[in-house]
C-alpha cells in the first residue's frame, strides 16, 4: 500500500509497523521514504558496466520488491510518477542530502540527471521549507554521501568535485555534523562512495577493501566485504534490519553473526544500470 502525498514526520497517523524495532540497537531510524519507480526507458540510463540490458518487467517486479521491503521496516511511502525524462530518475537517493534536521537539494554530476532536483523538489519542500540546494559550479550525487550518526563520509568523485563537497560540508556545519572527505576518484570499481561503503549504525561501517584503510574510517568499526562480494557493500540499515542484495553468502553470515537481521533483494537489473539498494529511495 502506498500513500499518495507526504505524512509529515510525527503526525499521528503515520503509518509504523510493530517491526520498527527502535531502541535495540543504535542505528539509523526512519519513518518515510521516498520512491519513484523505473520509467520505461529505464535502459536509457548511464551505466558503465556491462551486465546486458535490464528486463523491464523484472526492473518493476525488483522496485515494488524493494517498496515492500521498506514497509516492513516500518517506512511509509511517498511514490512518486515514473518520469520518462530522466531514464535514471529512480535513482532518488542522488537528488537529495536529508537529515533529521533538514534536507538539501543536490546538484547532480551527469548532465543528463541535472533536472531530477527540480522534479522532486516540490515533494521535498512539503517537508522540509527550508530546503538547501548545491548551486553551480559544485555538483553532489546523493550516493557518494554516507550519513554515520552526526558524523558525514563525503565522497568526492567522478560526479561529486569538491565545489559541491565543500558547500555540502559547510551546510552540515551549519546543523551541528562533522564531515569528512573521501577520495574515490582513483577507485574505477566504485561509481559512487556508498558503492563501496554502508553504515549499519553501532559505530560501524561496511566497506570495500579499496576503502579500509583510509583514515576517515579509523575511529570507525570495520566490517569488510569479501571482493568476490563487492557489490553487496551497498547495503541499507532500515531501522532493525538491513536491507543486502541477495546472492552474497559470505556478507549475509557476517551481519548474522554479528546479530543483525537482514532482508535479501534481487538488485539483478538495477546493478545493470550501476545502480545499488540505498539509490532507490530517500529515507528520513
Ligand atoms: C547513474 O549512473 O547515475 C545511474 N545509472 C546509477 C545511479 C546510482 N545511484 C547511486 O548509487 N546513488
Amino acid at each position: 500500500m502506498y500513500y499518495d502525498g507526504f505524512v509529515p514526520p510525527g503526525c499521528s497517523d503515520c503509518r509504523v509497523a510493530a517491526d520498527a524495532n527502535f531502541g535495540a540497537t543504535l542505528g539509523p531510524m526512519f519513518r518515510h521514504a521516498i520512491v519513484r519507480p523505473p520509467s520505461a526507458n529505464f535502459a536509457d540510463g548511464l551505466t558503465r558496466v556491462d551486465l546486458g540490458v535490464p528486463d523491464f518487467a523484472r526492473v518493476l517486479a525488483q522496485h515494488a520488491a524493494y517498496c515492500a521491503a521498506l514497509e516492513t521496516c516500518g517506512l511509509s511511502l511517498t511514490v512518486l510518477p515514473a518520469d520518462s525524462r530522466f531514464p535514471d530518475s529512480t535513482f532518488v537517493e542522488d537528488t537529495a542530502v536529508i537529515v533529521p534536521e533538514g534536507a538539501m537539494l543536490m546538484r547532480p554530476g551527469a548532465t543528463s540527471r541535472l533536472g531530477e532536483t527540480d522534479a522532486i523538489e516540490p515533494s521535498l519542500r512539503t517537508v522540509f521549507p527550508a530546503l538547501a540546494s548545491i548551486v553551480a559550479p559544485g555538483t553532489v550525487d546523493g550516493g557518494d554521501i554516507c550519513e554515520a550518526g552526526r558524523h558525514v563520509f563525503i565522497g568526492l568523485s567522478e560526479r561529486t568535485n569538491a565545489e559541491g563537497a565543500a558547500q555540502l560540508a559547510a551546510w552540515l556545519q551549519t546543523l551541528g555534523y562533522t564531515s569528512a572527505l573521501v577520495d574515490v576518484r582513483g577507485m574505477s570499481s566504485i561509481l559512487h562512495l556508498k558503492s563501496g561503503l554502508s553504515w549499519l549504525g553501532d559505530g560501524r561501517v561496511l566497506l570495500i577493501d579499496d576503502l579500509a584503510a583510509h583514515p576517515a574510517f579509523a575511529d570507525f568499526e570495520r566490517v569488510r566485504v569479501e571482493p568476490a562480494e563487492m557489490y553487496a557493500a551497498n547495503a541499507v540499515r532500515v531501522n532493525s534490519r538491513v536491507l543486502i542484495a541477495s546472492g552474497y553468502p559470505m556478507l549475509a553470515q557476517t551481519l548474522a553473526d554479528l546479530g543483525y537481521r537482514t532482508l535479501a533483494l534481487d538488485m539483478s537489473e538495477f546493478e545493470k544500470m550501476d545502480g545499488g539498494l540505498s539509490c532507490l529511495s530517500l529515507r528520513f
